[in-house]
């Protein structure tokens, strides 16, 4: 069975882990969801379609630092321009420059390391990103957004207090490091069934067991997140047992503004016989504040998620449960398609035991990748139209990429969000050999002329077909540069900089499914990523970094009527593709 061949796991940090081991059952680090006491007046839902005041406050406090950093970033890149400084200023004008996203794809461990080493160019804690690479364009970012493989990049950055793929580079290989993989649940090791890969799996077990006792359902993404937990958080007692993605909040790079705000995607699971797809899924997104989704317009604190709601507010005032954002579950949820690799050793270790049906029993609509937020904080939200998000005692949510858009898009296309240029990273593994095809840009363009992406606008780009044609998999592009162009949409989208993964110094083009990578494999990905987000490290294209500058500029320019400088326009002719989509009706 290659299942039970990928689970098996070699011996695991036993002894690192034997001294917090004695505190696993108290309450502190406790995997299980807790009572908690919050404000009596606290308001745990909203419904609304833009962006939090909460997130509103905190970008008063990071555009002036992202600001800053970015008008660094910008000031290098054009020296060369005629002028160049004081067409920065005009762009930046008094701390109000462009916003900056970031999308990473899903693609499983391809994604995150692939993803990593372009998030490492943009990176000026990366060594040699100041001249070879893009950096500071990261630390002049307002958003970055993951979804599955991707979203297991942005949370190990946000979860070990903003650290750098630099310094996770210089870890490689050591024990207990960082993407240890030697160590990791799926390894495809030899030594499988070991006392140790056991007696492991037991303590996650455990672990997990302990939400269920406190009366909250357990499914498979639950020991899917908590085992990637303990590789991403190596530092965190019990793999960050009790570590949330509310959490987030109170780090000082967060606070400060000196961070981009961490998105998780996840779709709302389907019914059992539905298939879900990019013109009919509800995309909900994890941030550090809240659970919601803008197109079904609903919102709940992520820090009080499994606090039985009524109207909004805590069915016992001053009652709250915390602890239920459990950060592994957060980006276990946005990759549950991984669970199938745990399947088999999760359901050997219950076996026969009285746990095994109640397991059984959360596998909601006989899926076992759901995960399940429960009680949910929805039912009942007072609501125009009766939905399933109202009327259901749980809400159940599935893999950010299984609406075939694995690229985190759509919280960047918000009118709310007023993003100026989104950088895509596209890990995807559309053609046989695991290149993506534009198929996630393309369903995410379309949406938005379906009821589900009405909150959504986003440039044009070309069909599958015209991507394959002009190779546009082997360098990167920029869609929707001439505003004029985009007046028959709802509202006017970002730029798009698509970088797509490609070959460099190293065949990425690994499979989703590949759950074992050796330190020098991974040093490899990550190389080669940054390779690919700077065009070989600007030697096929000397002049790339300028053409980012003027990308990002673009809005601006166009909407302070400033004079296109002569080299974004050979650049906007190198890199844009071009056309007038069509009216959204
Ligand atoms: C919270 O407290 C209530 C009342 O004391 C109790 O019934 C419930 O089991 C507790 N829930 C958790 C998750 O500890
Ligand atoms: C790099 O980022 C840090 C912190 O954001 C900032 O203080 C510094 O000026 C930046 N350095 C360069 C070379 O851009
Ligand atoms: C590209 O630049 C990075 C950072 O300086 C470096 O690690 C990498 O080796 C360079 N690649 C090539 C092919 O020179
Ligand atoms: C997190 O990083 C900040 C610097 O950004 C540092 O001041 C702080 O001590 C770190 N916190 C922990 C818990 O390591
Ligand atoms: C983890 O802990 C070790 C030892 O205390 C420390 O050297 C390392 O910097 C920490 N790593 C992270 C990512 O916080
Ligand atoms: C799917 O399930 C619904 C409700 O259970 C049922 O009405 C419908 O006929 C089913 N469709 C198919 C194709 O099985
Ligand atoms: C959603 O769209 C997918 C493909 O795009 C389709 O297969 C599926 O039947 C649709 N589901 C519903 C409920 O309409
Ligand atoms: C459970 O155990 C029985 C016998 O002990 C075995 O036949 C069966 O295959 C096991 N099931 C799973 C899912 O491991
Ligand atoms: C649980 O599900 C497994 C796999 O579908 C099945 O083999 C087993 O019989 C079920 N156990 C119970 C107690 O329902
Ligand atoms: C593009 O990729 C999708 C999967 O994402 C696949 O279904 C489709 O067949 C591919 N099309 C072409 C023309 O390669
Ligand atoms: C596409 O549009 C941009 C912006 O208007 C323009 O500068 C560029 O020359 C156009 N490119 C092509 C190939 O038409
Ligand atoms: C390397 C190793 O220990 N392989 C074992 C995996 O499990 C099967 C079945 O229990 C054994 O037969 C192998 O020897």
């Amino acid at each position: 069975m290659l299942l039970l061949k990928l689970v098996a796991i070699a011996l695991l940090p036993l002894a690192a882990e034997s001294a917090s081991s004695s505190s696993s059952s108290t309450s502190e680090n406790s995997y299980a969801p807790k009572n908690s006491s919050c404000d009596d007046l606290i308001q745990i839902t909203r419904h609304s379609d833009s962006i939090s005041s909460t997130e509103t406050k905190w970008l008063f406090k990071s555009k002036p630092v992202s600001a800053n950093q970015l008008h660094g970033f910008m000031s290098k890149s054009v020296s060369g321009f005629a002028d160049g400084e004081k067409w920065v200023q005009k762009v930046m004008k008094s701390g109000n420059g462009p916003t900056v996203g970031i999308a990473v794809s899903g693609g499983g461990y391809r994604a995150m390391l692939g993803g990593a080493g372009m998030i490492a160019a943009f990176d000026n804690r990366t060594k040699g990103a100041s001249n070879d690479g893009l950096g500071g364009l990261l630390q002049g970012s307002t958003y970055i957004a993951g979804l599955s493989g991707g979203a297991w990049l942005v949370s190990t950055l946000a979860g070990n207090n903003w650290t750098s793929v630099q310094d996770i580079l210089d870890h490689l290989g050591q024990k207990n490091s960082i993407w240890d993989f030697s160590e990791y649940p799926f390894a495809d090791s030899d030594s499988n069934n070991s006392s140790a890969t056991t007696e492991w799996w037991e303590k996650i077990k455990k672990e997990v067991s302990a939400k269920q006792k406190a009366g909250f359902p357990v499914t498979l993404t639950d020991y899917l997140g908590h085992a990637l937990g303990y590789n991403m958080f190596p530092n965190k007692t019990n793999g960050g047992a009790s570590f949330t993605y509310s959490d987030i909040q109170g780090l000082s790079a967060f606070k400060g503004g000196e961070m981009p705000l961490p998105i998780i995607v996840a779709n709302h699971a389907p019914e059992s016989n539905q298939t879900l797809g990019p013109y009919n899924s509800t995309s909900f997104e994890f941030n550090p504040w809240e659970l919601g989704s803008f197109n079904f317009k609903c919102w709940a604190q992520t820090k009080w998620l499994g606090t039985r709601v009524k109207n909004g507010v805590p069915h016992k005032q001053g009652n709250c449960i915390a602890g239920y954002d459990n950060f592994g579950w957060v980006m276990g949820t946005s990759a549950s398609l991984f669970t199938p690799p745990v399947t088999p050793m999760v359901l050997d270790m219950f076996n026969g035991t009285s746990l095994e049906s109640e397991l059984n029993q959360t596998m909601t609509n006989g899926r076992n990748d759901v995960a399940v937020i429960s009680p949910n904080p929805f039912k009942k939200i007072h609501f125009e139209e009766e939905s399933t998000y109202a009327t259901s005692d749980q809400l159940n949510l599935v893999d950010g990429g299984e609406d075939q858009q694995a690229l985190p898009l759509i919280p960047l296309l918000q009118k709310s969000r007023n993003v100026d240029v989104v950088f895509a990273l596209d890990f995807s593994a559309d053609t046989e050999d695991n290149w993506p095809n534009g198929t996630a840009l393309w369903n995410t363009y379309q949406r938005q002329f379906y009821d589900a992406g009405k909150d959504i606008s986003m440039p044009l780009v070309p069909s599958v077909e015209e991507f394959m044609k002009n190779k546009m998999n082997e360098k990167p592009s920029f869609f929707g540069c001439d505003t004029s162009q985009l007046k028959n949409l709802r509202h006017t989208p970002p730029l798009v900089v698509y970088i797509p993964n490609s070959k460099y110094s190293y065949a990425s083009n690994t499979s989703t499914y590949k759950v074992s990578y050796t330190a020098e494999e991974q040093a490899k990905m990550i190389q080669n990523g940054f390779e690919a987000a700077t065009m070989g490290n600007f030697t096929k294209d000397p002049d790339f970094r300028d053409c980012i500058a003027c990308a990002i500029a673009a809005r601006r320019m166009s909407s302070r009527k400033i004079t296109l400088p002569t080299n974004c326009e050979s650049c906007f002719a190198k890199y844009c593709y071009n056309g007038t989509a069509p009216n959204v009706a």
